[in-house]
């Protein structure tokens, strides 16, 4: 079924990681015209401003080495609430970030919704680590790993008790920089990966068939979780940590379009951009120009 309204919802929040500025991720977005560019496709669009997150100076002490988990999770709670209501109410819900430790709001919404939601996680990394694993204590780490149900309990049971993603309706694109932690994971629960050796092999056209092929076979709604990092930092320069050697713009492009065509994505979140280290706002415009493919847009 074609997608007739889009709901917009911020969450600039930078807690989940140590640079500061992809805070304004959401306003470097909507700088780039992301409401105008959908506007532009026919489809009703509403833009719910952004979620208030708290100062970290204001955060009580966790106890863990966890940063900033009393307000990460807080901002996620505010988050999920929101998802699961723009569901509830007949739209798609298009999530702006702020870094990636959002998405355990937005599938924790979403989950409420699904009985076996996939999830395409188009990311340079595979943030999948937990607190015994984690090199760096930052939570943008750790997204994946705590919507399978592994992780803190304050994050975990955010909208819900159960895990809210199953293993194997999981498939990640563009991985080239995975903690050992993180591969034991991978190996261990089977979760389909299209690292950029796939993508160079097979090339991005047949990365997404398969990708679109198996998780139409088990899953009753995707969503699209998307790192800006996961595009090469050559045309997506103002992200937190880039690493070399990843998906084009072009890639990115074609991977849009046949999600589109797709008509399998139910829900998207675009993360990591981060103003501060950008040039000339451009990784916000790609980000504009790639949910103008996964909506729909069309070169004639
Ligand atoms: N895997 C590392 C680095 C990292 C994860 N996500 C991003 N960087 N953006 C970690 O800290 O968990
Ligand atoms: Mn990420
Ligand atoms: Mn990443």
């Amino acid at each position: 079924m074609s997608i007739q309204k889009i709901s917009i919802i911020g969450l600039p929040m930078d807690l989940g990681q140590a640079r500061r500025g992809v805070d304004m991720g959401p306003s470097a977005i909507r700088c780039a015209g992301i409401v105008e560019r959908l506007e532009r496709l026919k489809i009703e669009v509403e833009d719910l401003g952004d979620i208030v997150v708290g100062r970290p100076e204001n955060a009580q002490k966790s106890g863990t080495n966890l940063k900033n988990l009393s307000l990460v999770a807080k901002g996620n709670i505010q988050l999920a609430t929101r998802v699961d209501k723009i569901i509830q109410g007949g739209s798609f819900p298009l999530v702006l970030g702020g870094d990636h430790s959002i998405a355990i709001g937005t599938l924790a919404g979403v989950s409420k919704h699904y009985e076996n939601v996939g999830v395409i996680w188009y990311d340079a990394h595979g943030d999948l680590n937990t607190e015994e694993t984690s090199p760096s204590g930052n939570i943008h780490g750790m997204p994946l790993a705590v919507s399978m149900g592994l992780g803190h309990p304050d994050l975990v049971n955010i909208h819900g008790s159960t895990s809210k993603v199953k293993p194997e309706n999981i498939v990640i694109i563009g991985a080239r920089s995975l903690d050992e932690g993180e591969k034991e994971l991978i190996r261990e629960k089977g979760i389909k990966v299209f690292t950029m050796h796939e993508i160079d092999r097979m090339g991005m056209a047949r990365v997404m068939e398969e990708c679109i092929d198996y998780l139409r076979e088990r899953t009753d709604g995707v969503h699209l979780s998307l790192d800006l990092d996961g595009v090469d930092p050559a045309d997506a320069p103002g992200v937190g940590t880039p690493v070399i050697g990843g998906i084009s713009y072009r890639e990115s492009h074609l991977a849009m379009e046949m999600l589109a065509e797709s008509e399998l994505i139910t829900s998207a979140e675009f993360v990591e951009v981060n103003p501060i280290l950008d040039e000339r706002n451009k990784t916000a415009i790609v980000a504009v120009a790639l949910m103008g493919s996964l909506f729909g847009e069309k070169l004639v």
